[in-house]
């Protein structure tokens, strides 16, 4: 049995406690961390887990063999270095960290500590929809990928969230998915910005299209807009040289009531995205027990964050921003 301690006990660090306590076999919730008290007393009681002060404690604790790291973004690295200092493996919430150099830090140590400890949370590399984009492209059928149109809209963001948590946040899901389903890197990328919804605040631009240019000159638009209201809402179109393919839809009846015809949309990720959490999860605990990473790793993480600071550069600027890799995948990160 996989002892696990987590830190961040917020929305996805409770959706994960109750997934690990009630789906996942081979885990359990062991010690649970949150610098606000009343956090960790109410994912406590989901899984009969101690309560920790402090992260340090916790990732050090002989009751903790895993560490599953689900803090803002912005607190994810020191919680990292500390787990692979302990050489405890660890599953760590999207994003790695808020900047490339900060993921940078974290792959080097992960590297030169000589074992695979970290899996990241791109969970969508696991969704059903994304999954069967990705088998028909790889069959050949279709030609190769040219233009790629997607959306994620959320319903509404609290007014902590500001214009750069669009990408670090939000499309960092899409600058993971997209350039595994086509399996490219990224070379430029633009922003441009729409008039403000009156749902925004003063701290953020909403909506946000982001343009991406791989290297193969496949071109990306993502809509990113978190006060659409009426739903969450994400899409992918995929139109390559010999057909166009959109992922499908959450599988909902049509009602025809009223001289309409209606169906249901999600209205959050915890939902839409249940399955792949389940499985991105269950593949980390079965990893992680045989000292594996058999999911996305740090080095995804920071191929990531790398396309994000250019997107945040690119909202700042106006301007086609380059992508640019400060470094060669180390060898340690060369495995299947
Ligand atoms: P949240 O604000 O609801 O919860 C964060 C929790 O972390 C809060 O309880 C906060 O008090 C606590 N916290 C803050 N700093 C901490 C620290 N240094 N140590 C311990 N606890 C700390 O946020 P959330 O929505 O639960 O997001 C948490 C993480 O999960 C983020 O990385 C976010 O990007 C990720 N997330 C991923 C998905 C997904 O679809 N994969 C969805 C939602 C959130
Ligand atoms: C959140 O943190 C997630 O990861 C969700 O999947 C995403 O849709 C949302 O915009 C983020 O805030």
């Amino acid at each position: 049995m996989l002892r696990v301690g987590i830190i961040g006990c917020g929305k996805m660090g409770q959706d994960h406690i109750k997934r690990l306590t009630n789906k996942i076999q081979g885990a359990q919730v062991t010690a649970v961390t949150d610098v606000v008290r009343a956090n960790a007393e109410a994912a406590a009681k989901l899984c009969g887990a101690a309560i920790f002060r402090e992260e340090r404690a916790l990732i050090e604790a002989d009751a903790v063999d895993a560490v599953f790291i689900v803090s803002p973004g912005y607190a994810h690295k020191e919680a990292l270095l500390q787990a692979i200092a302990a050489g405890k493996p660890v599953f760590c919430e999207k994003p790695l960290c808020t900047t490339a150099a900060d993921c940078l830090e974290v792959v080097q140590a992960e590297a030169a500590g000589g074992r695979h400890l970290v899996q990241l949370g791109f969970m969508r590399r696991y969704d059903r929809g994304y999954q069967q984009l990705k088998q028909a492209l790889d069959s050949g059928q279709y030609g190769d990928p040219l233009m790629l149109h997607c959306t994620h809209r959320n319903p509404e963001v609290g007014s902590d969230y500001s214009t750069p948590m669009a990408v670090h946040d939000t499309a960092i899901h899409e600058i993971d998915t997209l350039h595994w389903l086509v399996d490219d890197e990224y070379d430029t990328v633009q922003v441009i910005a729409p008039r403000v919804t009156k749902y925004s605040h003063l701290g953020l631009k909403d909506p946000q299209i982001m343009l991406m240019r791989t290297k193969k000159g496949v071109c990306i638009d993502v809509e990113v807009f978190v006060n659409c209201k009426f739903g969450y809402d994400i899409n992918c179109e995929m139109v390559c040289e010999d057909g166009a393919l959109k992922m499908a839809e959450p599988g909902y009846p049509d009602i025809r009531k009223s001289a309409a015809v209606s169906r249901a949309i999600d209205t959050d990720c915890f939902v839409r995205f249940a399955e792949a959490y389940d499985t991105e999860v269950q593949q980390w605990v079965d990893g992680a027990a045989l000292g594996r990473v058999d999911g996305p790793n740090s080095w995804d993480g920071y191929l990531a964050a790398v396309t994000a600071d250019a997107l945040v550069k690119a909202q700042e600027s106006g301007k086609v921003e380059t992508v640019v890799t400060a470094v060669e995948k180390p060898v340690f990160f060369n495995y299947s």
